[in-house]
């Protein structure tokens, strides 16, 4: 499958816009992926048409973003974490994840609960629009993080580098209309549709493949 920007597809969802009540409400999945997800994605094919960024992979982009104009950061990325995020949803979510990857978050921070505590704080501290994230790092451990805007751990410009395996929206974009200004209230509630399978699916792939080639 070809991953350069050029031929990547807006994605579909995989689940309608109210399968995610009560926790993410229809109107505020319609206007994120139909209005504000399609923008950062056709922001990024105008901000790489008739570039040789267009025959890159949005990968490879990211991980020299320091390198590239500011409209293919704030798009690249903004597409790449939308589409990570609809994947990593799902309206029979929830519960805690098992296998390797329940293993890899004991050794990493402990136990879930402690996993859960330090994502939570990630998400409630972002000051202004940003992501929490969990992502494998290079020696293969798990670590949280939090980036501004719509930066992500795969950029060369953010501090903590990894493979991204789930990632949470906290740009008011992805929860005023239903929880005004309680963020942490949408973050609590996050837990009841995050699709373990889908994690334990990018977690083993960024273990097989030294490239790691999602798009
Ligand atoms: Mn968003």
């Amino acid at each position: 499958m070809s991953c350069i920007i050029k031929t990547l597809e807006f994605p579909t969802l995989a689940y309608s816009f109210n399968a995610l009540e009560p926790h993410i409400d229809a109107m505020t999945m319609e206007i994120h992926y139909s209005r504000h997800h399609k923008a950062y994605f056709d922001n990024l094919q105008n901000a790489t048409a008739g570039t040789e960024m267009e025959n890159l992979s949005l990968m490879a982009v990211q991980k020299n973003i320091s390198k590239y104009p500011v409209a293919v950061r704030n798009n690249g990325g903004g597409h790449y974490n939308h589409k990570l995020f609809w994947s990593i949803l799902s309206p029979n979510g929830g519960g805690q994840p098992s296998g390797d990857l329940a293993e890899a978050i004991d050794q990493s921070f402990g136990s879930f609960e402690k996993f859960q505590e330090t994502f939570n704080n990630a998400a409630k501290t972002r000051f202004g629009s940003g992501w929490a994230w969990l992502s494998v790092a290079e020696d293969k451990s798990l670590v949280v993080s939090s980036t501004p805007n719509q930066d992500n751990p795969l950029m060369d410009v953010t501090d903590v580098n990894g493979y991204p395996i789930l990632g949470l929206d906290v740009w008011e974009h992805a929860y005023y209309l239903k929880y005004q200004n309680k963020r942490p209230d949408y973050v609590n509630a996050f837990w009841n549709v995050i699709n373990w399978d889908e994690v334990s699916k990018r977690y083993e792939k960024s273990l097989a493949t030294a490239e790691q080639t999602s798009c």
